[in-house]
């Protein structure tokens, strides 16, 4: 019988699977795996680091990214991090070394007693192969459990060179697709609903960001004039935010989501939970007169939802399906022309020298930067400006921690700009959130990859400043954060930073990092002092859906609400 190793059954299914680049942090338990690996091996200084490079990866490749981290300490290190990509259903198939077998029991240096109890709250599948045999198989399991979500492998090291026999490989490179459709009945009856609604409304979720699902929904929200909402805490963009129809992000709390929809008698919520409330704000959920039906491929999130009928579906598929019921293809829904939007709001500005409003720094990466470029978010409290500034026309434009865990922003974005260098990938990073994966800083150097990060300096935790008065907690402690400099500390790492400390300063290095992005493939961090801003509109403007929503017409708003934005 033709015997292979372990190492070389599993790294053939790695290739059968298109597996061309791993994430991760090495250790000795991990190295016995990296022998010989054929595979790009994309370094994460920290594993919280590798898991969401990772993650932003396979968010743009869509298929399952393949990261490993060392044993006990380094899943520790990346649990963080897997909050994200939980929420995300990110398609992640995390290995772990472990120390060899016999010694795992007598608990040695880097025994991962537990390991599969370790990162099993988070993931829905936990392996460790009863045996060395087992492992390929075990593999290739996980490859095909990461479709639902992230999944955890935990190898002993002296299993790799073990011997299985050859036809291992053949047996276990598998296809498995999926031959599910949606009922055209169910559609037609969906569509009828649709236009028998007196006032339907649209709610899209982070899983209809999608080639196809964008030019669906325009089709369909324009065939129905319908009110069309991203749901709220929202991690990506499933609609132009600046189309005419496009109301806003629902607000994160009960009540006033429920008086926003309430004003509909016919809700579809399309590729997102119902929902992902924040903030505590208890009411109702939605009075009796209005009907809500969530649309999506996770019965988790079906099963849990505490209101609303649910359908089990391929979101995708369904907007596809019910634009084509109204006998308008996606491609007879253009980008809204530049008459029919409004016309953008003026940035507003800020009166402290060398400090730019969140508001300016957005327009300008809006007016300097090409139209696909994508867009990885983690500044938490200048969510308003950045929505009222932006003009997101593409699908897989924007992109937030799926959780809400900071400190995956900055390697996600590495992740994005790895799996698709044909788009530029700017990183908007908070002063607070950088800090805690700042070494991916690194990562974007030793790998090339052209990465501009706006490292935006308010000196503040800003979001915790608002949740504290929200909480009614005066002088909070710990969210000082200082005038940490960042441009040094860039440079430390070995990559090109620079202080803005004007609207056209920011706009000539923009277009310096944008050139050195695309002719070298380069990363550039710009550091910029911010203005205080709050993460949300005042509410009173949120909760009126008769008004053209606050989030997206700021235009909207007197000098005095503005003001009280910061
Ligand atoms: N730790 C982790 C891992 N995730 C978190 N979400 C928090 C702490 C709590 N947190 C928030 O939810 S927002 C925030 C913290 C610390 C402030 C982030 O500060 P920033 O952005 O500088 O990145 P803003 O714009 O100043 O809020
Ligand atoms: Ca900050």
């Amino acid at each position: 019988m033709t015997t292979v190793t372990v190492r070389q059954a599993v790294h053939e299914l790695m290739s059968f699977h298109g597996m061309t680049c791993i994430f991760g942090n090495p250790g000795s338990n991990e190295l016995p795996f990296l022998k010989d690996l054929p595979a790009r091996y994309v370094l994460g200084l920290h594993e919280a680091t590798a898991v969401a490079m990772a993650d932003g990866y396979s968010q743009i490749t869509r298929r399952p990214a393949l990261v490993n981290l060392h044993a006990a300490s380094g899943t520790g290190n990346g649990l963080g991090a897997l909050t994200n990509s939980v929420i995300s259903r990110s398609k992640l198939v995390i290995t772990a070394g472990q120390q060899v077998r016999d010694m795992v029991g007598p608990e040695v240096m880097l025994a991962n007693v537990d390991a599969r109890s370790l990162a099993q709250p988070l993931v829905h599948q936990s392996l460790e192969p009863l045996s060395a045999a087992d492992v390929p198989r075990a593999f290739s399991q996980s490859v095909f459990a990461a479709e639902d979500g992230p999944v955890y492998l935990s190898v002993p090291y002296d299993d790799w060179d073990a011997e299985v026999p050859a036809a291992l490989i053949s047996q276990l490179s598998r296809h498995v697709a999926s031959g599910v459709t949606t009922d055209p009945g169910v559609i037609a009856d969906l569509h009828d609903r649709l236009s028998a609604a007196r006032s339907p409304t649209l709610v899209l979720g982070p899983d209809v960001d999608d080639e196809r699902a964008w030019g669906a929904a325009v089709a369909l929200a324009e065939a129905h004039e319908l009110a069309v909402w991203a749901a709220p805490s929202l991690s990506r963009l499933p609609f132009p935010n600046q189309h005419p129809l496009f109301r806003g992000v629902l607000p994160a709390g009960i009540a006033p989501i429920g008086e926003i929809l309430g004003g509909h008698d016919l809700v579809l919520v399309i590729g997102a939970p119902v929902f992902r409330y924040h903030q505590w704000m208890p009411g109702e959920y939605l009075p009796e007169t209005t009907e809500l039906i969530q649309i999506g491929s996770d019965t988790r999130a079906a099963a849990r939802a505490p209101f609303g009928d649910a359908l089990i579906a391929d979101p995708v598929e369904v907007i596809c399906a019910l634009a084509e019921a109204t006998g308008r293809s996606a491609a007879d829904s253009t980008r809204p022309t530049a008459q029919a939007r409004a016309p953008m709001p003026p940035a507003a500005t800020s009166a402290s020298e060398g400090v730019l409003h969140p508001e300016e720094v957005f327009t300008t990466l809006r007016e300097t930067l090409p139209d696909d470029t994508r867009f990885v978010v983690e500044s938490t409290s200048t969510n308003a400006a950045f929505w009222s500034q932006m003009d997101l026309t593409h699908p897989g434009s924007y992109f937030f921690p799926a959780s809400g865990g900071l400190g995956w922003g900055l390697p996600a974005s590495m992740g994005v700009a790895l799996a698709d260098p044909r788009r530029p990938v700017v990183a908007v990073i908070g002063d607070g959130s950088a800090h805690y994966s700042i070494s991916a800083l690194r990562t974007a150097v030793t790998e090339d990859i052209p990465v501009i990060v706006i490292l935006l300096r308010n000196g503040t935790y800003g979001a915790l400043d608002w949740f504290a008065d929200m909480l009614g907690v005066d002088k909070a402690p710990g969210l000082d954060l200082g005038a940490v400099d960042f441009v040094s500390i860039a440079r430390g790492y070995g990559m090109s930073a620079a202080h803005a400390d004007s609207v056209s300063g920011l706009h000539s290095l923009l277009a310096e990092a944008a050139a050195r992005a695309r002719d070298r493939g380069l990363p550039t961090l710009i550091e910029v002092d911010t203005e205080r801003t709050r993460p949300e509109k005042p509410r009173t403007e949120q909760a009126d859906s008769e008004q053209p929503q606050s989030v997206q017409a700021p235009s909207e708003q007197t000098p005095t609400e503005q003001g009280e934005q910061r």
